[in-house]
């Protein structure tokens, strides 16, 4: 039995010995751009250092598994005084912007108005829940029917985020923890959409989301996220990884209708 609230929440020690938190990530993962936004917002470059899987031997090898029996970065490596390590970009970044909510700018702790947190809330549970999901059709080893049928899925998804959108002026009212969920995944599907099935705009039909767009792309942070994120998602590559996966042969089969839009 865990002996306190701190050691039962760490559910895997830390094997690695850091004397500064570690955030566990790659440019262009859009899970962890989430927390990379809260580090650049809270201004912690010089606080929180970047290191990739592949420094720890990948993310199915044993040192990294211990630490994240999920095999899934991001994760976020404490000091060896704390010794634990926060798995979930949700979570992560939740942590980096209450531990240093003084640092930087950043969302308000809490928004102003109940209306405004639950909207919070609920665009951020829909987006893990429902969207995020089918992003990894694009991508990951699937039937070509399988495929189409996610990607189908997401479509109905984003459009079904778009109705809780309030883009005024950001998703939830002010900026928010909505904001940094949102915003990488969409640019990791804008780019993959285009890239691998010539989707011209997620946003086709989403007027909320698109009004959004236009406001978040403004922000300084995130367009200094987006550019890292493009940068890690060039043609060359990515086109390995979607090979591998058959989904770039898939992709050029005009059986398939996969320009959805
Ligand atoms: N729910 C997790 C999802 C993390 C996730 O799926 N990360 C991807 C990278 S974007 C990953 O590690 N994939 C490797 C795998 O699933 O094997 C979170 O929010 O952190």
């Amino acid at each position: 039995m865990a002996e306190d609230g701190a050691s039962a929440m760490a559910a895997a020690p830390s094997p690695l010995s850091v004397d500064k938190p570690v955030l566990i990530d790659a440019a262009m993962s859009y899970f962890s751009a989430r927390p990379r936004f809260a580090i650049y917002l809270k201004g912690l470059e010089n606080e929180i250092t970047l290191k990739t899987p592949a420094e720890l031997g990948g993310l199915k090898s044993p040192t990294y598994l211990k630490m994240n029996p999920q095999g899934k970065m991001p994760i976020l490596i404490l000091p060896a005084s704390d010794g634990r390590v926060i798995p979930e970009s949700e979570v992560i970044t939740q942590y980096i912007l209450d531990r240093y909510a003084a640092s930087g700018s950043g969302p308000a702790p809490a928004l102003s108005t109940v209306d405004e947190r639950l909207t919070e809330n609920l665009l951020k549970r829909l987006l893990d829940t429902y969207v995020c999901v089918n992003i990894g059709a694009f991508y990951t080893t699937l039937e070509a029917d399988q495929r189409l049928a996610k990607l189908v899925e997401l479509r109905k998804q984003v459009g079904i985020l778009d109705g809780y959108v309030k883009a005024a002026p950001y998703a939830a009212g002010e900026f928010s923890s909505a904001d940094i969920a949102m915003f990488p995944a969409f640019v990791f599907v804008k780019r993959i959409s285009a890239l691998t099935c010539g989707w011209e705009d997620v946003f086709k039909g989403c007027p909320n989301l698109a009004k959004w767009w236009a406001t978040i792309t403004q922000h300084p942070v995130a367009q200094k996220l987006q550019s890292e994120m493009e940068s890690g998602m060039s043609e060359s590559t990515i086109e390995p990884w979607l090979t591998a996966s058959g989904a770039l042969s898939q992709f050029k089969n005009t059986e398939f209708e996969w320009k959805l839009c």
